[in-house]
């Protein structure tokens, strides 16, 4: 028989949240790579201000590449590494402020004061507000939004040319250690001329990910950010979070965020900031966090970044670390009651659905077929997958399916190393395009044609 195979084409990314340099290194060698994982974003690089939160990754206190995450040396490394696994590397970029303290000494030994970072800027780079405490307080008010202080954290002037090349010196570095993009932190903090400025001096050709929360109310919108590159789809998270408990799966087909076109839409389930205040599902979630990253995939709208993280339960709680630098990555055994500071690897259990997606490509969804909270349909010819968003009940459609006939097995089932035979002797049998799929409760079987038994 012919056996058609398809050239993948890697999309899934995946946000590994506070993984050391050399832990996301091996990842990229021994899971993203083989798993036909598109990209990883990071957490900040640069040195930040001492403490055992997480957060302290977002206050800058200087752009040396020396942070609780690993040295530069260590970050290099891990660049190269992920590349020779064919998987691209997005920093996570924080140029709307410095850090939000009074004062004190880095990670790396710099001292400053809150608008002092030597070296760096003085307190003429930063904005002044005369708002309480100088802080943002209405968001309805895009100069306040954009030009008083979000948290306390110093606000750069980040419209005057020094400040933007201050910026573009330190995104340049990180470019020249190979890195293929940037997450513009706080992007709607600053004024998408402003951003446009810095990246139209940044050199190379950066993948650009502004980080423009969508709220309905406010002026400032995520499709003002479209000329500078892609947005991450907020609102393709909120929605999953509303249809997948209420069971409504079919939904999930027209999924969208605003004006935003696919090509420019980082789509996820959840990330660092809504897993914490629920605004997303989450582990905490579940079976239900499962079903709705099955959504997320299945669908084609916009590029799935799928997320990793570690338990928690108090939000300010940072990674396991010692002596101020967070711990290599052990994935804690999968678990619906993980520990605190269990490492969740949430992304290997999705691990044979980045390769699905790489397979099925831009192929559009074909018949829907549906029933109770299940859906089910094909993607083109190269994919299929039914998903059950039952919580009790087990379907088994006999679908009519464009798959070639062979024996498949599942891509939502697979173990996270990409061994080399994973697929010995399937178990879902495509003949004369008819296929039977029995799927078990908030669960998903995923078919494509490069993973069929010969
Ligand atoms: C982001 N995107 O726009 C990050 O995704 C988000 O995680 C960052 O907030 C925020 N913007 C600033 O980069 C995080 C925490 C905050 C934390 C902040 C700075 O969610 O809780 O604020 O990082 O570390 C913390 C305290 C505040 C305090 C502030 C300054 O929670 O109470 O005012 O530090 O000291
Ligand atoms: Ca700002």
């Amino acid at each position: 028989p012919s056996i058609l195979s398809v050239e993948p084409e890697r999309q899934v990314g995946v946000q590994l949240f506070q993984w050391n340099w050399p832990s996301v290194g091996r990842e990229c060698t021994e899971v993203l790579g083989p798993n036909q994982f598109a990209f990883v974003l990071l957490s900040p690089a640069q040195e930040h201000i001492v403490g055992e939160q997480w957060w302290t990754s977002y206050q800058p206190v200087s752009y040396q590449l020396e942070s609780k995450l690993g040295t530069r040396d260590e970050f290099e490394e891990m660049v190269s590494t992920c590349h020779e696994a064919g998987v691209k590397v997005i920093a996570d970029a924080v140029i709307n402020h410095m850090a939000g303290i009074d004062g004190g000494t880095g990670v790396a030994g710099t001292e400053f004061t809150h608008y002092e970072y030597p070296g760096l800027y003085g307190p003429d780079d930063f904005h002044t507000c005369d708002t309480p405490g100088g802080d943002i307080v209405n968001y309805v008010d895009q100069q306040e939004v954009q030009e008083c202080e979000l948290s306390n954290l110093a606000d750069l002037r980040t419209g005057e040319p020094e400040v933007q090349s201050t910026i573009v010196s330190y995104l340049d570095d990180l470019t020249s250690l190979g890195v293929d993009g940037f997450r513009i932190d706080a992007a709607k903090h600053m004024h998408h001329r402003d951003v446009q400025e810095i990246v139209d001096q940044l050199s190379g050709d950066p993948i650009i990910i502004s980080e423009v929360i969508r709220a309905s109310s406010e002026p400032i919108q995520p499709e003002d950010y479209l000329e500078i590159g892609s947005v991450f789809a907020f609102q393709v998270a909120k929605d999953l979070a509303g249809l997948v408990p209420g069971g409504a799966l079919h939904r999930a087909l027209d999924l969208k965020d605003g004006q935003v076109p696919s090509e420019q839409a980082y789509t996820f389930v959840t990330n660092h900031d809504t897993e914490r205040n629920r605004q997303t599902l989450s582990y905490k979630d579940a079976d239900k966090y499962r079903v709705a990253n099955y959504l997320l995939l299945a669908q084609p709208y916009g590029t799935p970044v799928l997320y990793s993280g570690y338990a928690f339960t108090d939000r300010d709680e940072g990674a396991p670390q010692t002596d101020g630098g967070v711990d290599d990555v052990e994935c804690a055994t999968p678990s619906d009651d993980p520990a605190p500071g269990d490492w969740l690897c949430q992304h290997r259990t999705d691990a044979g659905m980045a390769e699905w997606v790489a397979v099925v490509g831009d192929e559009p969804i074909g018949d829907l077929w549906r029933e109770g909270y299940a859906i089910g349909f094909d993607r083109g010819d190269r994919g299929l997958i039914v998903i059950n968003g039952n919580s009790t009940l087990d379907v088994s459609p006999e679908l009519t399916t464009s798959l070639p006939d062979g024996a498949y097995c599942n891509a939502a089932d697979l173990p996270p190393s990409g061994a080399e035979d994973r697929c010995a002797d399937g178990e879902f049998i495509v003949a004369d395009g008819k296929v039977t799929v029995p799927v078990s409760p908030m669960s998903a079987v995923a078919l494509h044609v490069n993973l069929r038994s010969a």
